[in-house]
This record gives C-alpha cells, sequence and structure tokens, in this order.
C-alpha cells in the first residue's frame, strides 16, 4: 500500500492547528496524540465505509458478538500495525521531531473489561476483521472501565477511570441508530380482532440507547468491521413546566435510571454479584443490539423466518443470554411471529460460550428482581420453561431430581446457563479440558439429553498486539528468519524449528530476550523505585488476583525460598526476579490482602542485605493491556498455577508462550494444550491432577492439616503469615490468609484451593528451573521452541473453528485495497 509521508505530516499539523489553536510546538503530548489519531482515523474511515459499501453489496451474514466486555487496549498503534502503516508514521513523525512511542503513551487504555474475556472478546474481533468476516462487537460503553490501581503502603486503592475526560479519538457517535429500551411496569394482553393475543408493556421507564461505533481494522486487507458499544440518555428531557406530580417524579426517575445505567463497569471477574443495576446493563445492550439487527436485517430482506441465515448471535458467557428471550419479543411483539416461529429461528440464531466452573461465578436472578425489572421477559422466559419441564418430562418420565437440576426457573431463580443452553444451537468450551469437564461434570445433563449441541472450541490471542506490536525486536527476527506469513498464519512459525540448535540463532534470540528485560527493567526503575538485574530469571504472574489462580501458593513458596537463603546465605543460588500485576476484585478481602502480602515480603526480601539482590520481588501497579505487552515480551518463566480444572483456558500462557517464555504450570486449562504442542520437556507441569482435584471435591475434601503437621518447611512459612515477620506491627494483619488454607473448624472450608497439596511440587518444579536456566543453549533451545510451537494459539485458529462448526460466514474480498493515504 501506498504512504503519502508528506501528506501525513500535513494533516498532523493541521489537526493541530484546527483542533487546539497551536503550533506543533506549542502543542501538548496529549494533543499530538490526537491529531496524529485523527490523521490516521481519515484513512480509517474511508476503508470503513468502503467495507460497508461492500457488505451491503454482497449480503454476507453477519456475527453480533454480544460481550459486557471489550477490553479494547490502545488503538492507535495497533490500527497502525492493522494498516501496515507502523513504521512509516514512525518515521514521518520523527521528521517532525516527535516519538510515535511517546504519543501511543498519550493514549488512555480503554479498559471496558475485567481480564480473560474481555480480552478475548477484543482478540476475536481483530481476528474476524482480519479473515474477511461481516462483525459487530456489541457492547456498553461505561463512562468509567476497570479502575486504576494504586498502591499505597502495600495496599491496593482503586481510583476511577476517566478513560473519557480527554475525549476519545476513535469512536464515532451514531444518533441516528438511537433505540428505546424499556423497564418495569407491567404486562396487559387482550386478542385483536384476528383472534390473536397482543403483550403490551405498560408504565414503565424507558432509556434512549444512543450508539458509539469503533472501527475494527483488519491485518493488511482493508476490511474494517465495527465495535458497536451503547450510551443511555434520558428519553426527552425533562420539561420544568410540567408540574403534574406524576409527570415530574417519572422524568426525574428516567434521568437517573439513564445516568446510572452506563456509569462503571463492575470490576468482578469470575464472580456474580447478583446487583439489580447489572441486570439492568445487561438487559439495556442486547435489547438495544437485538433491535437494531433485526432492524437492519428488515431494511434489506422481507421474511423474518430466514433470519438465522443472515444473522448469528454469540453470547459471551451467561451475562447477555436475556438475548434468547429478547429476540423472541421482538419477533413476536413487534413483527407479528408465532411463538414456535420465532423459537425456531432464535434457536438457530443464538450459541452460547461458557468461560468458566467456578460455582460463584454461575448466573441466577431471584424471579422478584428480575419479574419486576423485565415483567414481558420473564413471562417469555417462563413459557420457554414450561415448555422446556415438559420435554424433560417426556424424555425422563417421573424423574423429578432432572427437572430439579436442569428447569430454568427453579427455586425461585432464573439460572441464566440454562436459558442460554436451552435457547440456542451450540454450547461450546474454551480449551479440551474445560470442555470435557462441562461434558462430564458440570453440565452432564444437558450434554446427555442434547449432546449435538457441545463443542470444544480452545481460546487464541491475535499475534499483530502480542508480538508484531508488543516485541518488535522478535518479530523483526522471525520474519528474517522465516517470513512475515506468521502475522496471518501462526503456524507458519513452526519453520522456526530448524534454528532450534542453531547456536547463533539461540544466541540472536536470548539477545532479543536479554534487552526485552532491559526495557522491562528501566519501567519497573521508574515505576517502582526497584533496581531489577536483566540477567536474573524473570519468572512473572500476572492476571486478575484470584484464590483459585494462586498467586498466594507463589509469594508462599517466594517466603520459602528466602527462608533456605537465610538458613544457608552461601547455598548455590541463581538469581530471580518474581514479578506480579494483578488487580483485586473491591470488595474481595483475601485478593487484597494477598496484593498486601506480596508488598511486605517484597519488602523485606528486596531490602535483606543477606539476600544481596539475589531474590528480587516486584508488584507492578495497574497491570493493564499496555503494560502487559512489556511484560510477556521480557518473561523467562510464565506462571500459570491454577489449581487443576479451574481456570477454564487461561489466555496468559499463550501470550507468554508466543514471545518466548517457558511455562511452569498445571495441568488445567489450555496448559494441557501448550504442553502437548511444544513437548513436556519443554515447560514444568507439577500439581495434582484435574480428576484428582474433582475426586478430592466430590468426596468431601482433603485434609490441609496433615500436611501443615508432617512438612516443618511448610509449617513454618504458614507459621511466618501470623507471627509478624511481615508486618511487625500488627502480627495479626495475614490472619485470614493463614485461616483460609487451615480452618480447623470445618477442614471441607480449609485451603479450598489445594495450596499445601501442590505446594511440594511447585517448589520441586521450580527447582527444575533454576537448573534448567543454568543451561543456557538448552533454555535457549526450549525458549525458541515454545515460539515455534505456539502456532496453534493464533485466536484466527480459533475464530476459523467458530466459523466452520457454529457461524459459517462467507468472507468479503474487497474489490480493491483502498490506498492508505488519499
Ligand atoms: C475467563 C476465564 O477465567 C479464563 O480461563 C478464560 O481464558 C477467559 O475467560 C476467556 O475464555 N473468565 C473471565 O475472565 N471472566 C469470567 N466471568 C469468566 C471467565
Amino acid at each position: 500500500m501506498k504512504f503519502d509521508k508528506e501528506l501525513f505530516k500535513g494533516t498532523v499539523l493541521n489537526n493541530i492547528k484546527t483542533l487546539y489553536r497551536r503550533t506543533l510546538e506549542e502543542a501538548t503530548e496529549q494533543q499530538i496524540f490526537q491529531a496524529v489519531s485523527y490523521a490516521i482515523k481519515d484513512v480509517v474511515v474511508d476503508n470503513w465505509m468502503a467495507t460497508q459499501k461492500e457488505y451491503e453489496k454482497k449480503d454476507p451474514k453477519i456475527v453480533y458478538y454480544m460481550s459486557m466486555e471489550f477490553l479494547m487496549g490502545r488503538a492507535l498503534g495497533n490500527n497502525l500495525i492493522n494498516l501496515r502503516a507502523y513504521k512509516e508514521v514512525a518515521e514521518a513523525l520523527d521528521e517532525l521531531g516527535v516519538d510515535l512511542n511517546l504519543v501511543e503513551d498519550q493514549e488512555p487504555d480503554p479498559a471496558l473489561g475485567n481480564g480473560g474475556l474481555g480480552r478475548l472478546a477484543a482478540c476475536f474481533l481483530d481476528s474476524l476483521a482480519t479473515l474477511n468476516y461481516a462483525a459487530y462487537g456489541c457492547g456498553i460503553r461505561y463512562r468509567y472501565g476497570m479502575f486504576r490501581q494504586e498502591i499505597r503502603d502495600g495496599y491496593q486503592v482503586e481510583v476511577p477511570d476517566n478513560w473519557l475526560a480527554d475525549g476519545y479519538p476513535f469512536e464515532l457517535r451514531r444518533p441516528e441508530y438511537a433505540k428505546e429500551v424499556k423497564f418495569g411496569g407491567w404486562v396487559s394482553s387482550y386478542v385483536d380482532e384476528n383472534g390473536r393475543t397482543i403483550f403490551k408493556q405498560e408504565g414503565y421507564q424507558s432509556v434512549q440507547a444512543v450508539p458509539y461505533d469503533m472501527p475494527i481494522v483488519g491485518y493488511g486487507n482493508g476490511i474494517v468491521n465495527t465495535l458497536r458499544i451503547w450510551d443511555a440518555q434520558p428519553v426527552e428531557c425533562f420539561s420544568l413546566d410540567s408540574f403534574d406530580k406524576g409527570d415530574y417524579q417519572k422524568a426525574v426517575e428516567q434521568e437517573n435510571l439513564a445516568r446510572n445505567i452506563v456509569e462503571v463497569l463492575y470490576p468482578n471477574d469470575n464472580h456474580y454479584a447478583g446487583k439489580e443495576l447489572r441486570l439492568k446493563q445487561q438487559y439495556f445492550f442486547i435489547s438495544a443490539s437485538v433491535q437494531e439487527a433485526v432492524d437492519k436485517y428488515m431494511r434489506t430482506h422481507t421474511d423474518l423466518h430466514k433470519f438465522h441465515e443472515k444473522v448469528a448471535f454469540q453470547l459471551n458467557d451467561t451475562h447477555p443470554t436475556v438475548a434468547v428471550a429478547e429476540l423472541m419479543r421482538v419477533l413476536m411483539d413487534d413483527h407479528d411471529l408465532s411463538w414456535d416461529e420465532a423459537w425456531e429461528i432464535t434457536c438457530k440464531t443464538c450459541a452460547y460460550t461458557n468461560h468458566t466452573i467456578m460455582s460463584e461465578a454461575l448466573e441466577k436472578w431471584p424471579i422478584e428482581l428480575f419479574s419486576r425489572l423485565l415483567p414481558r421477559i420473564y413471562q417469555i422466559v417462563e413459557e420457554i420453561n414450561r415448555r422446556f419441564v415438559l420435554r424433560i418430562q417426556q424424555m425422563y418420565p417421573g424423574n423429578q431430581e432432572k427437572i430439579r437440576k436442569m428447569a430454568i426457573i427453579y427455586d425461585g431463580q432464573v439460572k441464566m446457563a440454562h436459558l442460554a443452553i436451552v435457547g440456542g444451537h451450540s454450547v461450546n468450551g474454551v480449551a479440551r479440558l474445560h470442555t470435557e469437564i462441562l461434558e462430564k461434570q458440570e453440565l452432564r445433563d444437558f450434554y446427555e439429553m442434547m449432546p449435538e449441541k457441545f463443542n470444544n472450541k480452545t481460546n487464541g490471542i491475535t499475534q499483530r498486539r502480542f508480538l508484531l506490536h508488543a516485541n518488535p525486536l522478535l518479530a523483526d527476527w522471525v520474519t528474517d528468519h522465516v517470513g512475515d506469513e506468521w502475522i496471518t498464519d501462526l503456524p507458519a512459525l513452526s519453520r522456526l524449528r530448524i534454528y532450534a540448535d542453531d547456536e547463533k540463532a539461540q544466541q540472536e534470540f536470548m539477545n532479543i530476550k536479554y534487552q526485552n528485560k532491559v526495557r522491562l527493567a528501566k519501567y519497573i526503575r521508574e515505576h517502582n523505585g526497584i533496581e531489577v538485574d536483566p540477567r536474573s530469571i524473570f519468572d512473572v504472574q500476572v492476571k486478575r488476583l484470584h484464590e483459585y489462580k494462586r498467586q498466594l501458593m507463589n509469594i508462599l513458596h517466594i517466603m520459602y525460598l528466602y527462608n533456605e537463603l537465610k538458613d544457608h546465605p552461601d547455598m548455590d543460588f541463581y538469581p530471580r526476579t518474581f514479578i506480579f500485576g494483578a488487580k483485586a476484585a473491591a470488595g474481595y478481602r483475601n485478593a487484597k490482602l494477598t496484593i498486601k502480602l506480596i508488598n511486605s515480603v517484597a519488602d523485606v526480601i528486596n531490602n535483606d542485605p543477606v539476600v544481596d539482590g539475589r531474590i528480587k520481588v516486584v508488584f507492578i501497579e495497574n497491570y493493564r493491556v499496555s503494560n502487559a505487552e512489556w511484560i510477556f515480551a521480557a518473561a523467562d518463566v510464565s506462571e500459570q498455577i491454577s489449581t487443576a480444572s479451574k481456570e477454564a483456558s487461561g489466555t496468559g500462557n499463550m501470550k507468554f508462550m508466543l514471545n518466548g517464555a517457558l511455562t511452569l504450570g498445571t495441568m488445567d486449562g489450555a496448559n494441557v494444550e501448550i504442553v502437548e504442542e511444544v513437548g513436556k520437556k519443554n515447560a514444568f507441569i507439577f500439581g495434582l491432577s484435574a480428576e484428582q482435584v474433582i475426586q478430592y471435591e466430590n468426596y468431601g475434601g482433603y485434609n490441609p492439616m496433615d500436611i501443615f503437621n508432617n512438612d516443618q518447611d511448610i509449617r513454618r512459612v504458614l507459621m511466618q503469615l501470623i507471627n509478624g515477620t511481615y508486618s511487625p506491627q500488627d502480627p495479626e494483619l495475614f490472619r485470614p490468609l493463614y485461616n483460609s488454607l487451615l480452618n480447623t473448624q470445618d477442614t471441607a472450608k480449609a485451603d479450598t484451593y489445594f495450596i499445601l497439596a501442590d505446594f511440594k511440587s511447585y517448589a520441586e518444579a521450580q527447582r527444575r528451573v533454576e537448573a534448567a536456566y543454568k543451561d543456557e543453549k538448552n533454555w535457549a533451545k526450549s525458549a525458541l521452541l515454545n515460539v515455534a510451537c505456539a502456532g496453534k494459539f493464533s485466536s484466527d485458529r480459533t475464530i476459523e473453528e467458530y466459523e466452520r462448526d457454529i457461524w459459517h460466514q462467507e468472507k468479503v474480498i474487497l474489490p480493491s485495497k483502498p490506498e492508505l493515504s488519499k
């Protein structure tokens, strides 16, 4: 593609002038970021219009990826990468005396998601556009995304993330597509002249849903898809002269509803809090998205019976599951279809992805709340449930147990997973092991009744962001050795295998790793004031803080290593830097206390002369997509240590692998498949298997006290939690963590994540890591092989599997790739 450098420079300067009445020299860094972004947006919008024109012409099937979360990360750099203009733009800016990296750093990190689930949605949008599929992401334009984390005195403090403060250049308001969404009131019904029962929601409050579109640029193919996120506005500005008391009250309430509904992202990951506002958020964006999907279809088609041939709804976990009932409502109430017609279309349109088996994440809404907020939707869910229970009875006559376990409405609750399974044609897990557990354990009854719906789609990540953008040194090196096909065909990385034993290649490869470690060390110096040695082993655990992910086991092991060093100061010990990054949900006590523990241990160890820098512990503040890119590139060891069976897939594990880190992990989630690809020799596996963990759980747990009593190393570390070693002013500070491991009243509640059970095996695996790292050549070979074997874990592969098994879209190729610059 042609890039007109002079034209681009002129546009940037002109943007600074028209936006800010300033010259480049006078402009702030933020203003330069805005000016550059608008210059890029100008190009993107041309491609966007061309893509949408072609879609209108070809009329392909459209996927709507429905998700409460899209963890996009910064757009500028990624757009440049996918426009294949990164280097040219960097050069043009350089000629203006502007550093593109600094410009990129001015962009707020749109954090409209918590962790894995939201980031997966973002990777999928990148792959869909790159693979030439017509797709919309549908979500919420939260005014405040994921909170910014500050560490004060070792504690996490949550600070609001006002990502829209300076205006976001990559969004476009589309008021022409606004939709009304109704809450509350009651349903009245009457029979019309044709003998049909008509249902009407009355006495409701409503909000206006106004979409903002963000462009999703495909890699090098001219395609630009859309992330459509909905903002809320009051339906009508209430007039002050409306002195009728009822109206005034209602107007104020509607105004508040609109103000509150999109205010903030719930910062819970893998945890359901059951808040009314959360259900409002869900229905708000689903109703708007479903209405718009049907309206869009009807603009160019006449027969709604073929809706599913042109539209697929993918439900990202149970959060968007009201879509099943909302589509039924729109088809029946707004378009006069019968129940049976609407049901067939709905089932063929919807598909559900399960992302977790954690029971605390299961969404179950109390009937009282659900029916009060969504009276018409509740009626429809009741009818879906009535018909489904009849089916259960037909299949299993007299079996009450099946009804109790499978009904959508039971025990005063609406079970969203059951609705998603019954109302769709596909149910998928996100890694092979996870799908097996769904089929054999969690969703066993549903699998027995409808096995044809179940399928696996192992997660993936986009190599465009997590290698090409995040690790330019390695990306260039790979391209020099095996060409650049890997950018859109990740399995092409396997050609690197021939370099695994090549000493020159090994050296270059490890030298790149070293430079990335220097880059991260600088970041740590600037942000944490800690000096770390880039020659030490960088052992990294970055992900949301959750007990099942076992950051606690990691830090307990560091405490153990420290004891060893104190006892044997002259022991043979390869220097290690342990790096953590994690946000804890604001109300999650043990998670927040674990952050404090990590920081307290860091304080002691980093400053102990006996250690002499051989162990460093670093907690990186405010872990997010933008700094993640640097962290993955610099890691030697990837900590993937969840209790087996608990991590549905994990995707960080794949980002580390792609950047040449070796996995230290349990046989959980996608780790199983990573090891399968790279070979057991090139990873460090430890701990109980998923099967063993499930065995224990089904038969009443295990007793960590036995381990505590019999293992003095473990006992010593646990006692240090409560004897003030790491909190001399308040020895009781970490008692809740101690109790979570050794709750003596009720053994079934002690150490539910098997930390003590796995501890020794983890420590032993860590010893293997150290030994392996000392063998430089072998380590280089393993690291290189990890990159070479990462091909399977591209989200491009995942998307093609969704296409093959669930969506069945046709690709749209643009007639001519638009010019990069006009
Ligand atoms: C996560 C799971 O915890 C991860 O194992 C998985 O890789 C990702 O989803 C993507 O599939 N997850 C999440 O981030 N939030 C939830 N509410 C449920 C699952």
